[in-house]
């Protein structure tokens, strides 16, 4: 009997990809697995895909040999030269409008680059974020794809049928073009370095200013975890802290405090960066982990530096205890804000039509910034889908209100006792920055222009560039107006 033809094949047999082809396999789709290192099909038929429906192949010739048309291929290999070797491969084993799919954590302008390349071969790229770890390939991922959208009709039923559900709702939509799902996934993970180093802050001050055990902290984690700040994230640290190692010491008390990155972090500061947006908490989380992993350097200062000595917390512990909850929420608020200024801003940058709220229904279920918060952004963004900031939206507005005295007090804690808090701090200051009618940057414009004849307007006459010869000394002549 003649062997079903498949109707997507999986290029990549790591854990990523061979989790989502056992997902896809439990929707009743037909799988052809394939991978670099060509034993590893043969090992993953033998062993996880036993008595599966999933298919193998031994060589890209195969495989494609193997597949019903339009072509539909998925890559989960590392990101980078891989994925453009792979396509190089397929071009030419592909026929017009089959479909090219990368899974990995590519960088948005690759995946841009690919779409225009594929198109000039008359072929259809997807780049699409997945998100959820391990457990999310395997039981249901947040996917984000984007690409050409002539190929959405054909991996509309895969993908939303394999992607985590909330209420029913799959959390996997069309994104936009050629890289709009990857920069959403590399903007959900940014947020991510800001949720989890909120996380540490939350933790920081609870060990260090209130003196609380691990035991202690995993409580009251827990005790958040039944309210507005109902997130993985929050679930997996009351888990992490409960967790003793085999003396009965808390693991993490023994893990060395330096921390590690891939980049998808970076990326995001560096896209704020380029596109001039504030973008403060994610960037801060990206170097609380740079300072983290100077531990030699820390170890050393740490004895010739001096903090604030003599001062303790002496309040009521329970009470900071919920004036820090409050603190990370209200932080939490203004780090999604900057997140979605950021992809409204690359909307307009690279012509994406990206629509809010569904993005923040695809980040509500299966991927590792999951929370009940998200439900609240995209209830925000239905209400208001052209909302300029989530700022100033009724609920965020009454939630900042409401929290704000709560976080001014664990900022100053922090500060008083010497206690880094750098994505507290800095949610405020943006905060306080974007509330304020005036801020100090007519000073900035006076001395650019003292210095470099670099102009300013009037408060007056905005839009009129205006040089002062401050000193009776300089010219009259200006510098050209422009921002760079
Ligand atoms: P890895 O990122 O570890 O990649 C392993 C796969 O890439 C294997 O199939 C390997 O083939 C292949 N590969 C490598 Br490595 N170098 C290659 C090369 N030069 N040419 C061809 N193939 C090559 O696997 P993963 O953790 O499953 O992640 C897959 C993708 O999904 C990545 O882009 C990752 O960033 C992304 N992602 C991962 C997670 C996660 O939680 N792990 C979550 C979300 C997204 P081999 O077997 O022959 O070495």
């Amino acid at each position: 009997m003649a062997e079903q033809k498949a109707d997507i094949a999986l290029i990549g047999l790591a854990v990523m990809g061979q989790n989502l082809i056992l997902n896809m396999n439990d929707h009743g789709f037909v799988v052809c697995a394939f991978n670099r290192t060509v034993s590893k099909v043969d090992d993953f038929l033998a062993k996880e895909a036993k008595g599966t429906k999933v298919i193998g192949a031994h060589s890209m010739e195969e495989m494609v040999g193997k597949l019903k048309k339009p072509r539909r291929v998925m890559m989960l290999v590392k990101a980078g030269d891989a994925v453009d070797k792979f396509i190089d491969t397929l071009v030419p084993l592909l026929e017009e409008g089959d479909i090219i799919i990368d899974g990995g954590n590519s960088q948005y302008n690759d995946s841009i680059r690919r779409a225009k390349y594929l198109e000039s071969k008359k072929l259809l790229f997807v780049g699409s974020g997945v998100s959820g770890g391990e457990d999310g390939a395997r039981y249901g991922p947040s996917l984000m794809p984007g690409g050409a959208k002539e190929a959405w009709p054909h991996v509309k039923a895969i993908f939303q049928g394999i992607s985590a559900k909330v209420n029913g709702e799959p959390c996997c939509d069309w994104v936009g073009a050629d890289g709009a799902g990857h920069y959403v996934k590399m903007v959900h993970n940014g947020i991510e370095y800001g949720d989890m180093q909120l996380i540490c802050e939350a933790y920081h001050l609870m060990k260090d200013a209130l003196g609380m055990s691990e035991d202690e902290m995993s409580a009251v984690f827990g005790e958040w975890n039944k309210g507005e700040l109902d997130s993985f994230l929050i679930e997996i640290t009351q888990a992490i802290l409960a967790y003793k190692d085999t003396d009965g010491v808390p693991l993490v008390r023994k893990i060395r405090d330096a921390a590690g990155q891939k980049g998808t972090g970076k990326w995001t500061a560096i896209s704020s960066l380029d596109m001039g947006i504030p973008v403060t908490l994610i960037g801060e989380s990206v170097f609380a982990r740079c300072l983290s992993s100077l531990k030699d350097e820390r170890v050393k200062a740490s004895g010739s530096l001096k903090g604030p000595s003599g001062v303790k917390f002496e309040g009521n512990k329970a009470e900071m205890v919920e004036h820090i909850r409050q603190a990370l929420y209200a932080s939490k608020i203004i780090s999604y804000a900057q997140g979605f200024m950021l992809l409204r801003e690359a909307a307009k940058e690279y012509g994406w039509e990206l629509n809010y709220g569904s993005i923040a229904l695809m980040w509500r279920g299966g991927c590792i910034i999951r929370s009940r918060f998200l439900g609240n952004i995209k209830e925000a963004f239905d209400k208001n889908p052209s909302l300029s900031n989530l700022l100033l939206d009724d609920f965020f507005k009454a939630a900042i209100h409401n929290s704000q005295a709560s976080w001014r007090k664990v900022v100053s804690l922090g500060v008083t006792l010497g206690i880094p808090t750098p994505c507290f701090s800095t949610a405020l200051a943006f905060y306080d920055g974007y509330r304020s009618e005036c801020l100090p940057a007519n000073l900035i414009q006076a001395q650019r222009d003292y210095f470099g004849a670099h102009t300013y307007e009037l408060l007056t006459a905005p839009g009129k560039f205006t040089h002062t010869n401050w000193t009776g000394h300089g010219g009259s002549v200006s510098s050209t107006s422009y921002n760079a």
